[in-house]
């Protein structure tokens, strides 16, 4: 196709009409959306790892488990965190004694080349800390040369400037199931051929294992580490008054937040560490709140087939359905359509009219927020609650007034959370106490849940879209801080999404919605950055690499939901007809599947900058359909 030939109307009518019927073929009976979360096989390793610390191992599903692992293992030998990233040592580590545990060979010529990799890394030392937890537990790696949290960490109030609350909520939900882990200490017995002496480096041994000294000696680094020194003689005392008080007080605190599917959090990492704290407390796993974790974690959050297992860290039907209820909107379904009708009365179902942590730094608004998962009522978020309002706003549903009064309270409690500086986080209000990620355990993902960029953006187009303008406080406290976060080259990074396409996709059709005039010098600025950054199939593409190096910005293959974000954002800015957006949509088109979906091998979506990414399985086509529904829009008008 010539570079400035526009796809054909009737193509074009076609393309929609069949991801239209692709959608609308995929929706459950109940009314929702739910795609597979793609994440990383540490999920399966530690799932392996978790049954066999608790006794409830199931060979046929370790066979399983064995079997889904190798077959994610790349030719080099290696594991990683994303669709052709480079091979990730901790994943690599895991893997290696997941396998190992359950049976499998190290002179296996697979496991042979693991081997190699993780050596040739520097092995176990180099890990970070949550894998040597995973090693201690099973005594492959000394407790002594990990961080010591105490469960009386527990007793200090959310006024103290460090305390549990101060964590973002999915390292609160990790943190403190590890107060126990890291005091009891407890180990369970590998058989010695499991054991993984090999993955450590010559000369080093239980004793040259401590906890690196911060090269400063002063800031938050040091004084956590001067603290973990003292915490470490504290654990010697033979008498620890008020530890019984503490870990019952752990315990409570862990048992209130389980969910109604057995989850903690809705996410994989305080699931596994509370049922291994709860464990270790002497909760047996036919207590009714161990069998209740065990059997959701093993039951709803994996994908079981004849051949493999699979855990997910995170189930996305909340999300999903706000999302394919946009897509099928801007595609130009009637918005009394009975699909959308049914997706709507689930959503009104799953709003949370309970209190949760979110409560600790947010006294003044009444609940009334949507969380991500079929359930995690303690956790609503900021970003599910603006893309579920959207979706209902203009969606026609029977009960007026159940739709009326759902807006309303949703309304209320996002405005409640906002933060400070004008921004939202995902979680939490203000949670934005950087000395948090200072703390020796923090060597992984995000430790704390501040405004963000892409968030921020979904709020304010949610709030553009419900009829507000910059007139509206809380709206243009927002707008000054979406303005303020603009990066030099007329991006926003993405904090959710990869990465810079997904900042700028949030925010110029945010700045649309409230109406902002778009043809103002800033708001023209990403249209340039994403010109030049077009690929010559037309598409666009970021890789994951992009956050530890913001050179890599918008740089990657093509991807649909990638292109998507990019025409989202041109669309917004009024540029229909630039060649750049022609091409964009005959990307789209041109890679469009027989069964009116996309292909999407690549990670699109962030769980932490740099540690954690996620292949949502409906990106590649409810993003696509906004486009492409919006594009036509935009001809017709
Ligand atoms: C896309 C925006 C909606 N919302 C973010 C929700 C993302 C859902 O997926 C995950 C969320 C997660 N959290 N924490 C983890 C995680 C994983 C997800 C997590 C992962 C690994 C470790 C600790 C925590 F897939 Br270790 C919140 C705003």
């Amino acid at each position: 196709m010539a570079e400035t030939d526009s796809l054909d109307p009737k193509s074009l009518d076609q393309t929609i009409q069949r991801a239209q019927e692709w959608l609308l073929g995929a929706q459950y009976a109940d009314g929702y959306w739910w795609g597979e979360l793609e994440t990383n096989v540490c999920m399966a390793a530690e799932y392996l790892l978790l049954t066999h610390f608790l006794g409830t191992a199931n060979p046929r599903r370790w066979q399983k488990i064995v079997n889904y692992i190798k077959s994610q293992q790349r030719e080099d030998g290696t594991w990683a965190i994303y669709y052709d990233g480079p091979g990730d040592l901790n994943v690599t580590v895991e893997s290696y004694f997941a396998l190992k545990v359950a049976g499998v060979s190290p002179d296996e010529p697979y496991m042979q080349k693991a081997l190699a990799f993780i050596l040739a890394k520097g092995g176990v030392p180099n890990v970070r800390i949550f894998t040597k937890i995973w090693l201690a537990l099973f005594g492959q790696y000394p407790w002594s040369a990990l961080p010591t949290m105490p469960p009386e960490l527990i007793f200090l109030p959310s006024s103290f400037p460090f305390n549990v609350y101060e964590f973002a909520c999915w390292a609160r939900g990790s943190i403190v199931p590890m107060f126990v882990l890291s005091t009891r200490k407890p180990v369970r017995r590998v058989p010695s051929w499991a054991a993984i002496d090999e993955l450590y480096p010559d000369a080093v041994d239980g004793e040259t294992l401590v906890l690196p000294t911060p090269r400063n000696t002063v800031g938050w680094k040091a004084f956590f580490h001067a603290a973990d020194k003292l915490l470490h003689l504290y654990e010697k005392l033979p008498a620890k008054p008020g530890r019984g008080i503490a870990e019952r007080l752990v315990a409570e605190w862990i048992i209130a937040r389980q969910e109604a599917d057995g989850s903690w959090g809705g996410i994989q990492p305080p699931w596994v560490y509370s049922l291994m704290a709860l464990k270790t407390l002497g909760y047996s796993t036919s207590h009714p709140i161990m069998a209740k974790g065990l059997e959701g974690l093993g039951r709803s959050f994996a994908i079981e087939t004849e051949d493999i297992f699979s855990p997910q860290a995170c189930l996305s039907p909340v999300w999903d359905t706000a999302l394919a209820m946009i897509g099928l909107l801007d595609s130009g379904l009637p918005s009394d359509h009975p699909a959308l009708v049914q997706a709507g009365k689930w959503l009104l179902e799953e709003q949370v009219f309970t209190g949760g942590d979110w409560q600790m730094k947010n006294r003044r608004s009444r609940p009334g927020g949507w969380a991500f998962e079929f359930e995690n009522d303690n956790y609503p978020d900021t970003d599910d609650a603006a893309e579920v309002m959207i979706a209902l706003y203009r969606t026609k549903l029977p009960d007026a007034a159940a739709k009326e009064k759902a807006l309303q309270r949703g309304l209320e409690w996002v405005l409640g959370m906002q933060s400070k500086n004008g921004g939202w986080g995902s979680f939490d209000r203000d949670n934005t106490k950087g000395y948090m990620a200072k703390i020796p355990f923090c060597d992984f993902g995000a430790t704390i849940d501040p405004p963000t960029e892409d968030v921020t953006a979904h709020i304010v187009e949610m709030l553009g879209i419900m009829g507000f303008d910059d007139s509206f406080l809380p709206l243009s406290r927002a707008l000054d801080y979406l303005r303020s976060t603009q990066r030099a080259d007329g991006s926003w990074w993405g904090r959710w999404g990869v990465n810079y396409i997904y900042g700028t996709g949030a925010v110029l059709p945010a700045f649309e919605a409230v109406g902002e005039e778009m043809s103002q010098a800033y708001v023209k600025r990403p249209v340039r950055w994403l010109e030049s950054h077009q690929n010559s199939d037309g598409g666009w593409g970021e890789s994951c690499a992009s956050y530890a190096d913001p050179s890599l910005s918008g740089q990657g293959p093509s991807t649909a939901s990638q292109t998507a974000w990019a025409l989202l954002t041109l669309l917004a800015a009024g540029e229909t007809r630039s060649p750049a957006t022609q091409r964009g949509i005959a990307y789209l088109a041109s890679n469009q599947q027989a069964d009116g979906t996309w292909d999407e091998p690549y990670y699109t979506g962030t769980g932490f900058p740099g540690d954690f990414y996620i292949n949502y399985h409906l990106y590649r086509h409810y993003w696509p359909m906004m486009a492409l529904g919006r594009y036509r829009s935009a001809q017709i008008h």
